[in-house]
């Protein structure tokens, strides 16, 4: 902690900059160019020019940021703490520039200099602080908090490497370190007054009969802050990520000195794993003790800065539920009970049921998967190891919460065996609990939570997830998005319902057209990236369809892919029964340990080596798997998109995201009743949706049955003839065995109903193939699926928590 230096007598507000005009921005960045890159505009490079450019955007993100935190102070509001292990952030430099409102400066300023804003924005590396859906949410909810004016935070690591970057090795995953920090981030202000000690290990000791935690190490938590700006520049929050500083003392200067350089650094080097590396598993837990002490590296941070705001403006922490609403995205912040807990009863003088009271009232959770191997469990032994008092709290609160069950023969515990469950950990501390799709919390509360509910009724609230127009519309489609404002006027940047506007003109062929334009003009620029950046060839007169996500069976990308296998054999075998081109976009990483996964992705590819040399077929399909999916793939790939593969197994996609991106783009949805799908479905309209697939209680009456693979892929001609193709290594001919697992499982298991689902999902294509040969059919279906998403934009979601949940109002 700095001592302050406050001086009086200069306010703020006479150092605000002055309008940014192009006279003045181009000042500006000149002057950072010069002073803060240090280099002469005759000798700058690509890189320096947006460095500069970043530091000129982000002085203009800083009065927005001071007036937003003065008034949350001074009209002592109430604020939101987003915890999350993962933010997903991508590039910043546009996004801030459109929100701030000054693009058009921008070009014009950079456009004196015969420099292209894109050019300069495509160097910028992602943030790749998460894995996929949840990082990505917090991305679009931070973003929506600072739109509709909800004061908050979001708190998280501000991991050195983010997730691995993916390349392929004939047509395997490789994966290596990401270094988005490598040539540093313009964004951060590193604030080391504000550090925290946090603590690990040790023993407990009674002290005049209390119990107090000893730790064995301590590690320093520094807070980097990041301002987000809400569009129209009317109110930021900040983004405040951790970094895990050893503390001086871990280093030997004495071993060093004695020339044992590795000893003398390693608890340092372990101190600093702590923010090291993203753990790449999405919907997977390792249960390993660094993520352990990962979680709880962020949760202590946090809640301890979050008790220190508080307490400089007010005494009585009795009252903290009034000013305090803290959000535990997923579990793996949910040590944040026990955290605040021990903090109240131990520092603070509470009692411990007190303590809960006050814990609970503050605490939300969102809970974002029903996987069972998503579910957070730590072993007993570990907490122990990592975190005693903790393990002593949950213990406790273990008791009660079988109390409160009465005479319940088999009572849902806490801690059941040797493992602490931390959903309902997380569940017995907070005061909402919500899934993230209204079918996911239905299945939350029946199948996750069925006890808990009993309990407590009122807790379980569905907020159905939502995503930012201002990245996902406006930042990633400036055509459509120019032809939405000339067609429905301004304003729906922040009022995306206002997108209704363009039913009216759904039947007007020349709107169709203008849209048609825009799509063709987004395709096209996308294979001019894909040729450009991977040497692949797309023909921009195709069908564009396209799944993009993280690799998981539940997603079926397998099923995806054996479909491909079955047009390829059918067209080979009628060659010119009036195909519509195709082509097959693939895109989404494997967790590095999850071999089926992998495999899928190594199939994949194996079929597009195959299909895309075929002189046969390669003017009607095509398979592209373009390496290293992220969030800025993501931003040229959706825009460019006929058709949205949303095709997990019925109950296992909690919400989805990427589907409302999709349809908020113009492309129509192929899909099975799963997550946020089905209410896509309901505000598009059924006649604009291609629905296939086993319902959530098909699927379970199903599984039930022995035998349903083989049974359904004997009643299936199609997908006999494409298991026997991949069986025989008509894909893997160096190897025509390689995929002898991959069909084993298809035929003897298939959890995910891949066989199944085949037909239906072959039948729901052929209705694609129909509707796109007519293409002011397809057209109307598009632009009427673009009419109706207003309800799925993030500003929408983020309100529902602030009145269900947080219990705050909007500052604006
Ligand atoms: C994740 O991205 C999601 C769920 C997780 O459960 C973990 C991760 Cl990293 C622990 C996804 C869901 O799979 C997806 O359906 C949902 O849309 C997204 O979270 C945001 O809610």
């Amino acid at each position: 902690m700095s001592e302050s230096f406050a001086v009086t007598g200069i306010r703020s507000d006479d150092l605000s900059l002055p309008e940014p005009t192009p006279e003045h921005f181009r000042w500006s960045l000149l002057n950072h160019l010069q002073y803060t890159v240090g280099k002469s505009p005759e000798h700058a490079s690509k890189f320096d020019w947006r460095m500069a450019l970043s530091h000129a955007i982000r002085d203009r993100a800083v009065n927005p940021w001071f007036n937003s935190t003065r008034r949350t102070w001074a009209e002592d509001r109430k604020r939101v703490y987003y915890l999350s292990m993962e933010f997903l952030i991508g590039r910043l430099l546009e996004d801030m520039t459109i929100n701030l409102g000054l693009r058009d400066v921008v070009a014009e300023v950079l456009d004196g200099f015969g420099l292209s804003f894109a050019d300069i924005a495509e160097g910028e590396p992602d943030a790749a602080l998460g894995n996929g859906g949840l990082g990505r949410l917090a991305a679009c909810y931070l973003e929506s908090m600072a739109t509709v004016g909800c004061p908050g935070y979001g708190y998280g690591l501000r991991y050195e490497h983010g997730l691995f970057k993916q390349s392929f090795d004939h047509g395997r995953q490789v994966e290596t370190p990401e270094n988005w920090l490598a040539e540093g981030t313009p964004w951060d202000f590193t604030r080391t007054e504000s550090a925290y000690h946090v603590g690990f290990g040790g023993e407990l000791v009674e002290e005049d009969g209390v119990q107090r935690w000893r730790p064995g190490s301590q590690v320093l938590a520094a807070a980097h802050d990041t301002p987000v700006v809400g569009y129209g520049g009317r109110w930021a929050n900040t983004l405040r990520l951790w970094s895990a500083m050893p503390n001086a003392d871990l280093f030997d200067l004495g071993r060093f000195n004695a020339g044992e350089f590795a000893a003398a650094s390693e608890p340092e080097a372990l101190a600093r794993s702590l923010s090291r590396v993203l753990y790449p598993n999405d919907t997977t837990e390792g249960g390993k003790q660094l993520r352990l002490s990962q979680e709880y590296f962020l949760t202590s941070a946090s809640v301890q800065d979050i008790l220190r705001r508080y307490l400089a403006a007010h005494d009585d922490l009795s009252r903290l539920p009034e000013y305090v609403a803290i959000q535990m995205n997923d579990t793996h912040p949910a040590i944040a009970g026990p955290e605040l807990i021990r903090l109240l009863v131990d520092e603070h003088g509470f009692g411990f049921d007190a303590a809960v009271d006050v814990a609970t009232r503050v605490l939300g959770y969102t809970n974002h998967t029903l996987l069972p191997e998503a579910l957070e469990r730590w072993t007993v032994g570990l907490m122990r190891q990592v975190l005693p008092r903790h393990l002593q709290i949950i213990e406790r609160l273990d008791t009660q919460f079988v109390e409160l069950q009465g005479s319940r023969p088999d009572p849902v515990r806490l801690i059941s065996g040797d493992q602490v469950n931390m959903g309902d950990l997380a569940f017995a501390t907070s005061h909402r609990v919500n899934g993230v799709s209204a079918l996911h919390s239905e299945l939350v509360r029946k199948e996750l939570f069925p006890v808990h509910d009993e309990l407590h009724p009122d807790r379980i609230v569905n907020i159905t997830n939502g995503v930012t127009p201002r990245r996902w519309l406006k930042l990633a489609n400036p055509e459509l998005a120019r032809l939405i404002t000339d067609t429905v006027g301004e304003g729906w940047e922040t009022d995306l319902e206002r997108l209704r506007g363009l039913e009216a003109h759904a039947d007007d062929p020349s709107f169709l057209d203008a849209f048609g334009r825009a799509k063709h003009r987004a395709k096209e620029a996308f294979a001019g990236w894909v040729m450009g950046e991977h040497g692949l060839g797309v023909p921009t007169d195709a069908l564009f369809d396209v799944q993009v996500k993280r690799l998981h069976e539940y997603k079926r990308q397998l099923l995806n892919i054996l479909w491909t296998i079955a047009r390829y054999q059918r067209i080979k075998r009628d060659p010119g029964a009036g195909w519509v081109p195709r082509v097959k976009i693939f895109g989404g990483k494997a967790a590095p340990s999850y071999h089926t996964a992998k495999d899928i992705i190594r199939l994949i590819n194996d079929v597009s080596q195959i299909v895309n040399n075929d002189p046969d077929t390669r003017d009607l399909l095509r398979v592209v798997f373009p390496p290293n999916y992220g969030v800025s793939m993501a931003e040229k790939l959706i825009p460019a998109a006929d058709l949205s593969e949303q095709i997990s197994t019925a109950g296992m996609e909690a919400s989805g995201t990427g589907n409302m991106k999709f349809a908020l783009n113009g492309a129509l949805t192929i899909g099975t009743l799963d997550g946020a799908n089905v209410e896509i479905r309901e505000h598009v309209g059924a006649d604009n949706f291609f629905l296939f697939g086993m319902t959530t209680e098909e699927v379970a009456a199903r599984r039930a049955e022995p035998g349903h693979a083989r049974a359904a892929i004997e009643r299936s001609q199609a997908l006999r003839d494409v298991l026997q193709a991949i069986a025989e290594g008509t894909f893997s001919p160096d190897e025509p065995h390689r995929y002898g697992g991959l069909v084993d499982m298809l035929w003897n298991s298939d959890w995910f109903l891949v066989a199944s689902d085949f037909d239906s999902y072959d039948a729901a294509q052929t209705e694609v193939d129909r509707a796109y040969g007519d293409s002011g059919r397809w057209q109307r279906m598009a632009v009427l699926n673009i009419a109706r998403m207003g309800y799925f934009s993030s500003d929408r979601s983020v309100r529902e928590y602030m009145r269900e949940i947080w219990d705050i109002e909007p500052a604006l």
